[in-house]
């Protein structure tokens, strides 16, 4: 707990208010069972760059073109952070200054489309994300937003079924990608619509860019035209965006994202980014992204063998959506008991939903966070036991209370990683 209690102890003496309140949420992390899949828990290297000096530094531009003087050694942090991005991915060009996976969204149309242009996205509902054209996004409000839909019968992608709505409605920009999608896209196929029908193919690799890092799914990366990804959820590094695109992309990309989108770029980020970066260069990340994968596949198997449906029947990489409409449930609920008893998750729109977004009929866990603290195929079985045990016996307080005790017992077993 070296980690935390040092930060503590800084911030007690400097805003005791605040430094209870933050010491609350890390005893929340430290004993809850983190299922959201698209949190992490970033390694206090990470950590240690994203609260540094490097905070104070304006450094609007890109390395070597800044419009502000003393931007030497910020230069080489930003160029080191490309350099890592690229490797690892493999891509021509990276550009780490977006703040988050919605600006790097926001950018990417930004270079290749004019206001007005039509996009086509994945439907939110099957699994999309708000900035993939949703109406109440700018990414629905600016361009003209159409959609493809996963197939009712097996939940999963038609990949005919989106190259007619290419062909129907010729989009500007194919998007691919998503926030609650199960299973993994076929990255030659959509390439082959996006040429056919003279789209862009923008490829969102937020949930999955780790995966990708380790090589525990395919890579965008060689059949997409932009690629845009958080760096806080699998890829395990801190809150933040990146957008990688080959050369001939890399000066409308630049300029999309400033003065596009934003103005200076978050230093102190982008170095916690590079940190980040250089950690997928060692074995043990490839390890864990496999881990990720095996570990979901695991939990889901144990949620079917409880009597759970989820939607697709699976999963293919870190995340997977229970469907609570046969047990006459909600996700508001249970993600309201699932909180009583220590086990964190979000409720989620699945296919087809005829509930509203505030209070959809699934709820949506993942991998990720449980992976990084450790756990393994034994605890899966386990925390499928516990996640079963809570929806069919919604509102039992014997229950939740004893989830919560065995979600405390299989947290202190796995610590944080801030010793
Ligand atoms: N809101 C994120 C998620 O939870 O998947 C995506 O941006």
């Amino acid at each position: 707990m070296a980690v935390a209690e040092e930060r503590l102890s800084v911030l007690g003496e400097a805003d005791p208010e605040l430094a209870a309140i933050m010491e609350r949420e890390f005893e929340r992390q430290q004993y809850t069972l983190e299922l959201i899949p698209s949190e992490n828990i970033a390694s206090p290297a990470v950590l240690a760059a994203l609260g540094s000096w490097l905070n104070n530094k304006y450094a609007e531009g890109t390395p070597g073109r800044r419009y502000y003087g003393g931007c030497e050694y910020v230069d080489q942090v930003e160029s080191l952070a490309q350099r890592r991005a690229c490797e690892l991915f493999g891509a021509e060009h990276a550009n780490v200054q977006p703040h988050c996976g919605s600006g790097a969204n926001m950018a990417a149309y930004m270079a290749f489309c004019k206001p007005g242009d039509t996009i086509l996205g994945l439907d939110l509902s099957h699994g999309g994300h708000l900035s993939h054209g949703s109406p109440v996004s700018f990414s629905g409000i600016l361009y003209h937003a159409e959609f493809y839909g996963v197939d009712r019968e097996t939940e999963q992608l038609d990949y005919d079924q989106v190259r007619g709505r290419a062909l129907e409605v010729r989009p500007r920009v194919l998007v691919a990608g998503a926030s609650a999608y199960p299973r993994i896209f076929d990255f030659p196929r959509l390439a082959e619509i996006a040429a056919e029908v003279g789209a862009v193919l923008m490829v969102d690799m937020a949930h999955f860019a780790g995966l990708v890092a380790g090589g525990a799914h395919p890579s965008p990366v060689p059949y997409a035209d932009v690629v845009t990804l958080t760096t806080h959820k699998t890829l395990r590094g801190p809150w933040g965006g990146m957008i990688l695109c080959p050369e001939a992309s890399a000066k409308a990309i630049d300029k999309a994202v400033f003065p596009g989108v934003q103005g200076g770029p978050l230093l102190h980020a982008i170095a916690a980014k590079a940190v980040a970066l250089h950690a997928w260069t060692q074995p043990e990340m490839a390890d864990y992204a496999q881990r990720v994968v095996a570990n979901a596949k695991r939990l889901a198997q144990g949620l079917v063998a409880e009597g759970l449906r989820l939607v697709s029947g699976g999963t293919d990489n870190h995340l997977m959506l229970v469907d609570l409409r046969p047990l006459g449930l909600t996700g508001r609920q249970v993600q309201e008991a699932f909180d009583r008893a220590r086990v964190t998750v979000n409720r989620n729109s699945i296919p087809f939903d005829e509930a509203s977004k505030f209070n959809p009929s699934g709820i949506r866990l993942g991998s990720p966070a449980v992976t990084t603290r450790g756990m393994g195929p034994e605890q899966m079985d386990e925390i499928a036991t516990l996640v079963a045990r809570l929806i069919h016996n919604l509102g039992d307080e014997g229950v939740e209370r004893e989830v919560a005790s065995r979600a405390r017992t299989l947290c202190e077993a796995f610590p944080l990683p801030y010793n």
